[in-house]
C-alpha cells in the first residue's frame, strides 16, 4: 500500500510506502490563492481509464510516479483553505471520469465542461439529490468563501451546472465538505454539513 500525502506549505505531494520510505515526491506547484492553504487529502482514481490510477488535488491531476499531467483553468475546489477534487463519472458519453473541483466540472483531459462563474469556489460533493436517476453536483460555499455569516449550498445539474436547488443559512460561518446519504429511505440523497460559527 502506497500512502500519498499532500504537504502544506509548498504545495507537492509526497508517496511513501507502507514501512515509511518516500517513494516518490512531485514537483512544487501552485495554485492562484490568496489564501492560507492548509494540508488537504488528494483522491485517487483512473480518471483517464488507462489502467493506472492518477492523484487527483483539488484541480491538479498527477500521474502515479507524482508527475503533473495536468491542472485546471477555473474552479480550484478551495473553500480559502481546503482543496477538494471529486473524480467521478457523471457524463457516460463524455471518455473517463469527470473532476468536479468547486464551481467547475473538467473532462479527464483537463477541458471544462462547464463553469459557474456567477459563484464562488467551494467544495463539492456528488450524489443524487432529487431522485431522478442522476447526478447533482452539491457546492458548499461559505465566509472563508466571501460569504458572510452565512453558508450558501447550491445543488446544480451535473450534466450542465444549472442551479437546480439552492439554500442560505444564516448565523453559520463556516460549512465543512458536504456528504450525501439517503437518511430517510426515500431513493433522495439528504445533505449533511458540518458547521461552526
Ligand atoms: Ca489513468
Ligand atoms: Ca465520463
Ligand atoms: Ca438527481
Ligand atoms: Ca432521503
Amino acid at each position: 500500500m502506497d500512502i500519498v500525502a499532500h504537504s502544506e506549505q509548498n504545495a507537492f505531494l509526497m508517496a511513501f510506502e507502507r514501512n515509511g520510505t518516500l517513494k516518490w515526491q512531485s514537483a512544487q506547484f501552485a495554485y492562484p490563492l490568496p489564501i492560507n492553504l492548509i494540508a488537504s487529502p488528494p483522491a485517487i482514481a483512473d480518471i483517464n481509464q488507462d489502467g493506472k490510477p492518477e492523484v487527483i488535488l483539488g484541480n491538479a491531476v498527477f500521474d502515479n510516479t507524482g508527475k503533473l499531467l495536468w491542472q485546471g483553468t477555473a474552479g480550484i475546489g478551495n473553500d480559502g483553505e481546503y482543496l477538494l477534487g471529486n473524480p467521478v463519472d457523471v457524463l457516460p458519453s463524455v471518455p473517463g471520469l469527470e473532476l468536479s473541483a468547486g464551481n467547475t466540472l473538467y473532462d479527464a483531459l483537463g477541458n471544462i465542461i462547464w463553469y459557474r462563474s456567477d459563484l464562488l469556489d467551494g467544495l463539492t460533493a456528488v450524489g443524487d439529490v432529487d431522485g431522478d436517476s442522476l447526478p447533482e453536483i452539491v457546492l458548499a460555499l461559505s465566509k472563508i468563501n466571501g460569504a458572510t455569516n452565512e453558508i450558501r449550498i447550491y445543488v446544480l445539474d451535473a450534466q450542465n451546472g444549472n442551479t437546480k436547488y439552492s439554500y442560505i443559512y444564516q448565523s453559520v460561518a463556516r460549512a465543512s465538505v458536504p456528504a450525501l446519504g439517503d437518511l430517510d429511505k426515500d431513493c433522495r440523497a439528504e445533505i449533511l454539513l458540518s458547521g461552526n460559527r
